[in-house]
């Protein structure tokens, strides 16, 4: 519209950050974004960019780079950048901070899945070698920024706490460690979209999102403060939600770089809940990565509900109005890729998982059955995790070596984590030892035609794998040969994993739970 107005840049940095009125420019127009902020799918991180141009961000979060986002924009044009202040149709491009620039340094083992925002998954090692994770190789999710504080800064950080009345009550992180009794909680903390990329392949169909093998999980043992007894400090009663008359429904949490999420109240006053607001990590303050200097920390639950950089909480009637509460988070059904994202609940309590984490294959052995026509077996070594969310512990997990025809169990090693009044928080690790009858192995052909299904069978194998297998096998002329290993886990509630990823198929690709399969090969 030729007929809006020009603004010189002077007029235009006044509306920064600060303004009533937020404008941001892009090319040589001018946006109003006043009204954006609250509907930004990033909430006020948009502010960032405001009295200036927006592109240097969008350059950053390419996600913005697509036409639904342009014609977002568009509502909000009041007029263009002045002629005086335009260098090849653009005001000068200014030389933005990198938001990413004090981001901690990472352990090169972390298998980084983006930088800017870091994204990055535990090794495979690291997840077969602990019950704990160690904090360096403890998986890592971001949306943004890792938010600058200093120790300094740590021990006066605010929490506040925001009460259905409006009323708010602020804690320093000292008052946290000083005035509350400290409690540990040993729990595990798995995305949403844990092994998101096997759903991917082992449907055929993609699906939107990071995709992670099946190292977005990791277990820790974190120290802090129940959330209960903050509540019920900052004039809380939590007899209200037990007997129905609560006008909070949801806790909700912000995280200081604008991210946040929502639990049912009932989850935070449940004395079996165990909902911390965490300051320690395996002994060790909180790593920046991780949410210094405070988090929630949701067991059993999803883990983007344990907010990170915590530094609000809002007692409320409603969920967080948050974009990864409300249009993310959540599954449909494999035919639903239009979806009204009101019509599904947001993910709390996580169903039952498991993932093999360690394959390695052995000897040739003689058959020990005296009546078979003494056929070879190849041996094999298998370790992974197994766990269920809602506090259910895993009862077994089962494994085939002929993709889901005859199975076996694994040894679940015993608990290293004390149980909290009978909730498990934490994954269980399993072992096992067998071995691979020489029949079960199939030229790659043979086996995908006579299995028929979708899974993921021709996509992996390992270096651990890869020694021994082909030396002096009885088919070593033979060329290569595969069988899928299949496992599966069963909770305490007798929840098992789905057989195909075709049948819990989401477009966002949460929840990816079905059968672990990996194929293994005679001369991998
Ligand atoms: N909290 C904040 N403030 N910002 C975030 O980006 N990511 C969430 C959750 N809490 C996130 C956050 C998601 S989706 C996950 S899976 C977990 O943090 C990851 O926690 P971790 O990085 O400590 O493993
Ligand atoms: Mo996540």
């Amino acid at each position: 519209d030729p007929n809006l107005p020009r603004f010189r840049m002077s007029e235009i940095r006044k509306h920064d950050a600060k303004s009533p009125h937020p404008w941001v420019t892009y090319g040589d127009k001018v946006y109003d974004i006043t009204e954006w902020i609250a509907a930004h799918p990033g909430g006020p991180v948009i502010l960032r960019a405001a009295g200036g141009s927006i592109e240097p961000y969008w350059n950053i979060f390419t996600i913005h780079k697509n036409q639904y986002v342009y014609d977002i924009l568009n509502q909000y044009l009041i007029g263009y950048v002045h002629q005086a202040d335009l260098v090849n149709g653009k005001p000068a491009q200014e030389t933005i901070e990198d938001p990413f620039a004090d981001d901690p340094v990472r352990h090169p083992d972390l298998i980084k899945r983006t930088h800017k925002p870091c994204n990055a998954e535990t090794p495979e090692p690291a997840l077969s070698a602990h019950f704990i994770t160690p904090n360096e190789l403890f998986y890592v999710r971001n949306h943004m920024w890792v938010p600058k504080v200093s120790p300094d800064e740590a021990e006066a950080h605010v929490l506040t706490v925001e009460l259905p009345d409006g009323t708010t009550k602020e804690y320093s992180l000292r008052d946290l460690k000083t005035k509350f009794a400290k409690k540990k909680v040993t729990a595990v903390l798995q995305c949403s979209g844990n092994r998101r990329s096997h759903m991917s392949k082992g449907s055929g169909r993609p699906t939107n999102g990071l995709q992670w093998e099946a190292g977005a999980i990791s277990n820790a043992t974190w120290e802090g403060v129940l959330l209960a007894d903050i509540l019920a400090d900052a004039g809380f009663d939590a007899a209200t939600v037990r007997n129905g008359t609560s006008e909070a429904q949801h806790v909700q949490f912000s995280g200081m770089e604008a991210y946040g999420s929502s639990i049912p109240i009932r989850k935070a006053v449940d004395p079996q809940g165990d909902v911390l607001l965490a300051y320690g990590m395996n002994g060790q303050p909180l790593p920046r990565d991780h949410g210094y200097p405070l988090r929630s920390i949701v067991p059993g639950h999803v883990a983007a509900r344990s907010v990170k950089w915590l530094n609000h909480i809002t007692l409320s009637d409603e969920e967080s109005p948050s974009q990864w509460q409300r249009k993310d988070y959540k599954c449909f059904g494999p035919n639903q890729t239009k979806v009204d994202w009101e019509s599904a609940p947001a993910i709390q309590e996580l169903p039952v998982q498991s993932a093999i984490t360690g394959v390695k294959l052995g000897d040739w052995k003689a058959s020990d059955e005296p009546t078979s026509s003494d056929s070879p077996a190849k041996e094999v070594a298998l370790n992974g995790y197994a766990y269920s969310g809602g506090g259910r512990s895993v009862i077994r997990v089962d494994v085939s070596l002929d993709d889901g025809k005859t199975w076996s169990q694994a040894h679940l090693l015993p608990d290293e984590a004390p149980k909290f009044d009978g909730k498990s928080w934490s994954w269980k690790r399993w072992t096992f030892n067998g071995a691979v009858p020489l029949e079960a192995f199939r030229t790659p052909d043979d086996s995908a035609a006579s299995q028929g299904s979708d899974e993921d069978r021709n996509t992996i194998r390992r270096g651990t794998a890869r020694r021994s297998a082909n030396e002096g096998g009885p088919d070593s002329k033979g060329g290569r040969k595969c069988t899928t290993i299949a496992i599966k886990a069963t909770d305490e509630a007798y929840n098992t994993q789905p057989e195909s990823h075709a049948a819990t198929w989401n477009f966002r690709g949460n929840l990816a739970t079905a059968w672990h399969r990996v194929q293994v090969c005679t001369d991998c």
